[in-house]
């Protein structure tokens, strides 16, 4: 009787490790999966901010804009600028450039660009939320005011922690106004949580082994 006690409470430990094994995987698989962001949920013309800080991504100088069913565009809403001194919302330049910073490192970021003209469309990666080093970066340059020109920009590197994203250029007499939508980001798999869930699994396994074994 003592002894099926102490199966028990052995049994119940180990059970107790693989299902914390299990959760830290599950929250892993979230995580490895990434996250999409179509800016259909916030009022159009106000600042992002903090708006999916629950992904793991803030947003400064950014706001919800009509995206007026622009080619490459998803929904009604997209992504603009808020402080651009000349014609914002669709005009993000490289001194204020829109700014997403991720409160995990990121393998993984794309963008779709649309309406995008003779001063281009660009994002950067950086390696820190602040300062840090570029550690990729994707644009395109279109021609005359970009009516629809859309692409997809793309970044990848190991630890991304910042992007921005403007137009690089701004071509004399032209007024290249320009969105943004369908923002998607993958953060860096966590071999850690995976290993921890091995163990679970594999203590599991060997508390369902001796217990069949004893019976
Ligand atoms: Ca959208
Ligand atoms: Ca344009």
């Amino acid at each position: 009787m003592f002894d099926g006690v102490d199966i028990l409470v052995s049994n119940i430990k180990s059970a107790i490790k693989a299902i914390s094994g299990a959760i830290v995987v599950f929250s892993s698989i979230a995580i490895a999966h990434g996250s999409t962001i179509d800016f259909e949920a916030g009022l159009a013309g106000s600042p992002i901010g903090g708006f999916y800080s629950g992904l793991g991504a803030t947003f400064a100088n950014a706001s919800f804009q009509y995206n007026f069913g622009l080619a490459g565009s998803s929904g009604s809403q997209g992504l603009g600028d808020i402080t651009d001194p000349v014609a914002p919302p669709y005009n993000p330049s490289p001194s204020s450039p829109i700014v997403i910073t991720f409160s995990m490192p990121i393998s993984f970021f794309s963008i779709v660009a649309m309406d995008v003209g003779a001063d281009g469309a660009r994002i950067d990666a950086y390696d820190s939320t602040i300062g840090g080093l570029l550690v990729d970066y994707d644009q395109l340059i279109g021609t005359g005011g970009g009516t629809d020109n859309f692409t997809t920009l793309g970044v990848s590197a190991p630890g991304i922690f910042r992007i921005e994203i403007y137009q690089p250029l701004n071509v004399l007499g032209i007024d290249d106004g320009m969105l943004f939508d369908q923002v998607t980001f993958a953060p860096v798999p966590e071999p850690a949580a995976v290993a921890l869930f091995s163990l679970g699994v594999a203590a599991f396994g060997i508390r369902r082994h001796s217990k069949s074994k004893s019976h």
